[in-house]
């Protein structure tokens, strides 16, 4: 028995063989049902009851030393299969690259922020994370105003002099307006923070872009004219505005701009739900204590300003019913817009 393990151990030692068949046929010559180290275990029962320790151990060295061998070889074997020079077929086409699309919301940021360079707009970008007197105290919103509470504006800290999220893009107008030489023309495009619930219609991150035209005899009359070719150009030659009273702390006069319903042209569907109008944007004539704040002469100077979210405007442009398919990433939706480059 000692000779024969001995001899078994040898073979292992010295087994090579280079493809799978051949391995296979080698584990089954050696471990098989019927094997020869399979075989010895049938002979151990046999063996002297004072040689059985010794053995034992031998047998058990052998088949494992057996087992490890072959998967030694197997996994050669499939290595140089796969790495191997002939295996691989350089001439094989690559897999394809799957190009991105364009966001719906970019695509429309960029579509109003070109508009508005057409008609001589700078474009102008400032800070996510702003200070009480950007967002706030300079456009004129008084202590007590509700979006100046926790409930309604994401605060970092609450120290005396707080830092928090924008809640819109006209403290970039204020430090246009701080810095910048007169007259101004631009456009904030960006992301703001409000705390609100997530629902079909808000979402408590979301783009705006805001306008600001400020020189010596600004008029309401130059604003309307501003904001209807922008909505002809957004939404249609056919493009009707209408404007009706609001209020805003920055500006004084205000106005809520609706345009014509794209979808039926005024007559009534269930996209402006049958009144013919659709809601795109505020606007006003910039509040003297706006432009004061700001070290501008507001005896001198006047301007308009107006603001829009791009995600509602995505919306009323393409159709977009729920909010909600802007940040889910589902590829139907996404590829929706592929070709509206
Ligand atoms: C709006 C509506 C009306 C606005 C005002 C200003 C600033 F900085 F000049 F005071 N920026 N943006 C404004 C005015 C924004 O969004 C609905």
């Amino acid at each position: 028995m000692r000779e024969k393990i001995e001899a078994l151990m040898a073979e292992v030692a010295a087994l090579s063989c280079n493809t799978e068949q051949e391995i296979e046929q080698a584990r089954v010559r050696l471990l098989g049902k019927k094997g020869e180290i399979t075989a010895l275990f049938d002979e151990f029962r046999t063996v002297a009851p004072e040689l059985k320790r010794e053995f034992g151990q031998k047998l058990n060295v052998l088949k494992n030393t057996a087992a490890a061998k072959i998967e030694e070889l197997k996994e050669a074997a499939s290595e140089s299969q796969a790495g191997g020079a002939a295996a691989f077929d350089y001439t094989m086409p690559g897999d394809p690259v799957q190009l991105g699309s364009r966001h719906p919301v970019s695509i429309a940021r960029e579509e109003i922020v070109n508009i508005f360079r057409k008609f001589g707009y700078d474009v102008a970008e400032g800070p996510e994370v702003e200070d009480d007197w950007h967002v706030f105290e300079a456009l004129n919103f008084p202590p007590e105003h509700p979006a100046r509470e926790m409930q309604d504006t994401f605060f970092i800290n609450d120290s005396d002099n707080p830092v928090l999220l924008r809640t819109h893009t006209s403290s970039v107008q204020v430090r246009a307006m701080e810095k910048m030489p007169l007259p101004i023309r631009i456009v904030c495009p960006g992301r703001v923070f409000r705390n609100e619930a997530i629902s079909a219609r808000a979402h408590c991150i979301f783009h705006q872009v805001e306008g600001l035209y400020i020189d010596e005899n600004v008029t309401f009359a130059d604003m309307k004219q501003a904001i209807l070719l922008f909505a002809r150009e957004m939404f249609g030659a056919q493009s009707q505005i209408r404007m009706r009273p609001s209020y805003f702390p920055f500006t004084e006069p205000s106005a809520e701009i609706d345009v014509s319903c794209n979808i039926c042209g005024g007559k009534g569907c269930n996209i402006c739900k049958g009144t013919g109008w659709l809601e795109i944007m505020g606007c006003g004539m910039v509040d003297p204590n706006v432009l004061e704040a700001s070290g501008i002469d507001s005896k001198k100077y006047s301007g308009f300003a107006f603001g829009m979210g791009v995600e509602r405007i995505a919306m009323l442009k393409w159709q977009v019913r729920d909010l909600r398919n802007y940040f889910e990433n589902d590829l139907r939706f996404l590829k929706e817009f592929e070709t509206s480059l």
